[in-house]
């Protein structure tokens, strides 16, 4: 079969997998997929060649893969499976010969070919249609373009393929399409040949010279304007820099281009990685069910992570941008030149890539600040994972839809357990443990074992016990209690860890866990941490104690005063850690700490200690006082950082504060919340105005120092504004005033917190001022979705009316549906459970058409076990509703039915 541009069509075959493009699988129980279960694959595909035709309105793909059985395959599994989904077959030839797919079709859609010979070539033609790939899985469109998504299973809608993450194959790809409608062609790897091939079509091939899995492949069609630069690698070697947006977009790349450098520079200075083709494409696509993906050579990237202009983006913007441009390349090696075996090693390459993306961001700006929000993210979405229902281990054991499995676990805590290594081993080890990671498994498929193999080579550590950071889900909780012997002057702190249990994980044996610990003198002088019977270092004021019993201790000489402990510096390790801190002792080390991260951490400890004695109806006495005067040295303090001051006064979540709790009350925690917030914003009013005057006025710039004043000064403002509604002019004024989206969200966000007529005018206003900007739109519909006001669910309600509402845009469903039930806890929580049947009625629309954003944005009613009885029962009502409902995809099932089914 030729495979070089063409334009015959052989119909040797029709061939119906799935009779509706999209429709829902026929319905049997979700069978899982587990690792015991996992066997190596019968055949490897030596090459792919591929030719898609995308000049119809369906796009035909014709597909020529050379196989060889694999030596390392069970000699009973001589089967060659392709995988195969909502294609329509019209040829199978099996070394030429025509084969009859009906009678190769397994019950999931995939051929079966019994047993095709040590080496073969299998040719296929298929076809689908585009513009009906509403779940955005596969070769889909987005307003005119074409665009491609693949993982973790989406290669298998495009052409039948053995699509599983350890057969590797070089691909050479031939994409053919109308020349007015798709000027541009793009394929993974090098173009080595375009042309036209009539009058209307024109065609280019491109070549992957390096074997990946199906997973990371990709193609782009479409009219898309370009923005070129070079970089020249640590080698010499020249890189062209290539980044398509459509037309509308161009000239909002140059933030991300600039990342992109930066990253590649900071890859090759610390983990000595170049990049490895001669060119790097990013393709901005406004229809993306996440942020970005990794497609060798090719990222397709969400608009939301690659766009920015000072009028679209906010500063948390292009902080986003940076770090999601710097994620995907250095997926490049994490994940691309090493990939995963299969997918219950999701977190060997996310997890190490989310740390490295960590480590990035915390060179690029500043670590502490860096630090704090990772923490924070990691509590307010992994740690209410992992004790809720669909707790997993950062390696799952078993899944129904792997889609379910790209969690907070599994990016965030597995970046937390690569961190440990570090941690635990040290600079140095850690990274040739990395380096020899990706010099034995250069161009493999590998598994977590592999990378714990490396690292215990490169240091000569045991990390078997370390190594149930992948198996045991759920947050280590550990109980400090100290004594001190003033005679002896050694100062004992006694630890004593215990993970609560999951869902198939009763019982769990004890963690491995580095415990950063300093200590303050009275005069809050650090003192050195000097383990007894070991060598005295003046210079050790952070000592990493090692925890792997149940409960032991540990005994701290050369204490001529009882000191303060300041516990899990840095944060480090994925634990939460009781020590029965007085309030004093929290302003004390908020005021003293020289660890930036364990300054913001008291503070955090002190507000969710008044918080949540506010919300249970027993003030804490003196409690607003304490945090008053924290907050005012906070302010005060001479030469401070603004970025660290704004975190420090920023109060932890209603989610983070609804997590210590046993049975949430959310109005409760949310009225405590504000109430402390109007009652700062009174209290310090003199300060939040000087705080707001010192606003930088300048023209806007991206910079991290002029960020850190923005951010300080709109805390300020919504303080101010929280205070007393006198000052919601200011917020008017700014709205009109500013020259960038940072300062005018902001304001919006706190005139859409109130009713006044003159704020309810000032958001009509703004959006039709920026009607025509998709990301700005969004951030409209957020802002009103997490608004603090009692009737944002009415509102909600209407904006899913709103002309510029639709489930088609995964951005779109987000920026209402998903911040309304994840950042407005006390209207989604409403009693009478209208919140929960807003989020199930457009749960179950969206998830004919797309279940992966489906089952995603069902999550919050997931955790329906830890609210007040009311709620409760509102909550669980509707996850039966849902799954009583037939035809549900196997994404939405497994979150429905897992959420019902665990005592989590
Ligand atoms: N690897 C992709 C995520 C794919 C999600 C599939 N449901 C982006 C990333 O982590 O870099
Ligand atoms: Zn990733």
């Amino acid at each position: 079969m030729c495979l070089g541009p063409r334009d015959q069509v052989s119909y040797t075959f029709h061939y119906y997998l799935h009779a509706r493009f999209n429709g829902p699988l026929p319905m049997s129980a979700p069978q899982p997929v587990r690792l015991e279960d996992y066997r190596p694959p019968a055949y490897h595909v030596e090459q792919a060649r591929l030719r898609i035709d995308l000049s119809g309105e369906t796009a035909r793909v014709d597909a020529r893969l050379e196989l060889r059985r694999n030596p390392a395959a069970a000699p009973e599994d001589t089967a060659l499976r392709l995988d195969a989904e909502f294609l329509e077959l019209e040829a199978l030839h099996l070394d030429g010969e025509a084969l009859d797919p009906a009678a190769l079709r397994a019950a999931d859609g995939a051929l079966v070919i019994p047993d095709p010979g040590a080496r073969c070539r299998v040719e296929t033609t298929s076809r689908f249609r585009p513009a009906e790939n509403t779940a955005l899985s596969g070769l889909y469109r987005s307003g005119r373009m074409y665009c491609t998504q693949c993982e973790a299973e989406g290669f298998r809608r495009i052409t039948p393929y053995p699509d599983r993450p350890d057969v590797l194959a070089p691909f050479t790809t031939t994409l053919i399409a109308d020349r007015t409608a798709c000027p541009v062609l793009l394929s993974n790897g090098d173009c080595i040949e375009a042309g036209a091939l009539d009058e209307q079509r024109h065609y280019a091939v491109w070549h992957d010279p390096y074997p990946k899995p199906a997973y990371l492949f990709a193609v782009v069609a479409g009219d898309l304007s370009c923005q070129e630069e070079r970089f020249t690698t640590a080698s010499g070697r020249e890189v062209a820099l290539r980044f398509y947006t459509e037309p509308g977009n161009a000239g909002r790349t140059e933030h991300a281009l600039a990342s992109l450098k930066r990253a590649m520079r900071w890859d090759e200075q610390q983990y000595g990685l170049e990049y490895d083709l001669d060119t790097y494409m990013v393709v901005a696509v406004g229809d993306f069910n996440m942020g970005a993906m990794e497609n060798k050579g090719l990222n397709v990237f969400n608009t939301q992570f690659v766009l920015a202009s000072p009028d679209t983006a906010t500063d948390a913007d292009y902080e986003g941008v940076e770090a999601v441009i710097g994620h995907e390349y250095f997926h490049n090696w994490t994940g691309n030149r090493v990939t995963c075996r299969d997918w219950f090693q999701l977190s060997l390459k996310e997890g190490l890539t989310v740390f490295r993306e960590h480590q990035f961001a915390e060179a690029m700006g500043s670590a502490a600040i860096e630090r704090i929000r990772q923490v924070r993210l990691l509590r307010s979405a992994q740690f209410p994972e992992d004790a809720g229902p669909m707790a997993h281990p950062v390696q799952p054991k078993s899944y129904v839809e792997i889609n379910n499995f790209y969690t907070a676990t599994v990016y965030a805590k597995g970046a937390e357990v690569i961190r440990m290594y570090r941690t635990l081993l040290g600079d140095t080890p850690f990274r040739r443990g990395v380096r020899r990671y990706l010099e034995r498994h250069d161009g493999e498929a590998a598994t977590i074992d592999d990378f714990l193999a490396c690292m215990e080579e490169a240091s000569g550590a045991d990390l078997q016990q370390f190594s149930r950071w992948y198996h045991q889900a759920g947050t280590p909780q550990v109980t400090v209690r100290d004594e001190y012997d003033p005679e002896r002057e050694v100062y004992t702190l006694h630890c004593r860890q215990h993970t609560p249990a999951t869902p198939e994980q009763p019982r769990k044996a004890p963690m491995h866990i580095p415990l950063a610990v300093g200590l303050l003198g009275p005069d809050g002088a650090p003192l050195p941490v000097q383990l007894a019977g070991e060598p005295a270092d003046e210079a050790a004021h952070t000592r990493v104690l090692e925890l792997r019993e149940a409960e032991e201790r540990f005994e701290i000489a050369g204490c001529p005063q009882r000191p303060t402990p300041s516990l899990l510096r840095g944060f480090s390790a994925p634990v939460a850690v009781e020590y029965p801190y007085s309030d004093d002792d929290l302003a004390f080390l908020l005021a003293r700490d020289p660890d930036p991260f364990a300054r913001w951490e008291a503070g955090q400890q002190l507000a969710v200690r008044v918080l949540l004695a506010e919300a249970a109806g027993e003030p804490r006495p003196g409690g607003l006082e304490r945090l008053e005067a924290a907050f005012r040295g906070a302010l005060e303090a001479p030469g401070a950082d603004p970025a660290l001051t704004a975190e420090v006064l920023t109060l932890p979540s209603e989610t983070y504060l609804a997590e210590q709790l046993e049975v949430v009350d959310p109005q409760a925690i949310h009225d405590a919340r504000a109430g402390l917030r109007r009652a700062l914003g009174q209290a310090l009013t003199a300060h939040w105005q000087a705080l707001c005057e010192q606003h930088p006025g300048r023209p806007w710039r991206h910079s991290a120092e002029e960020a850190a004043q923005r951010r300080l000064a709109n805390l300020a403002l919504s303080y101010l504004v929280a205070g007393s509604p006198r000052h919601l002019d200011r917020a008017l004024q700014q709205l009109e005033r500013s020259d960038n989206l940072t300062d005018r969200l902001a304001a919006l966000a706190v005139l859409a917190d109130s009713e006044a007529p003159q704020a309810e005018r000032a958001i009509e206003a703004f959006h039709q001022r920026w009607r025509d900007e998709p990301l700005v739109v969004d951030k409209w519909f957020r802002v009103q979705a997490t608004a603090s006001r009692p009737d944002a669910l009415e509102q909600v309600e209407r904006l899913t009316r709103h002309p510029d509402f639709t489930l088609d845009n995964p951005n779109r469903a987000r920026a209402l549906l998903g911040a309304f039930a994840q950042g407005n806890p006390a209207c989604f929580h409403s009693p009478d459970g209208r919140g929960y049947r807003l989020l199930a009625d457009h749960v179950l629309a969206l998830d004919a058409r797309n279940p992966q954003l489906a089952a995603r944005l069902l999550g919050p009613l997931s955790h329906w076990r830890r609210y007040e009885p009311q709620r409760r029962t509102a909550m669980r009502e509707q996850l039966e509703r849902i799954l009583a409902q037939p035809a549900l995809s196997k994404d939405v099932h497994e979150v429905a039915s897992r959420s019902l089914e665990a005592a989590g």
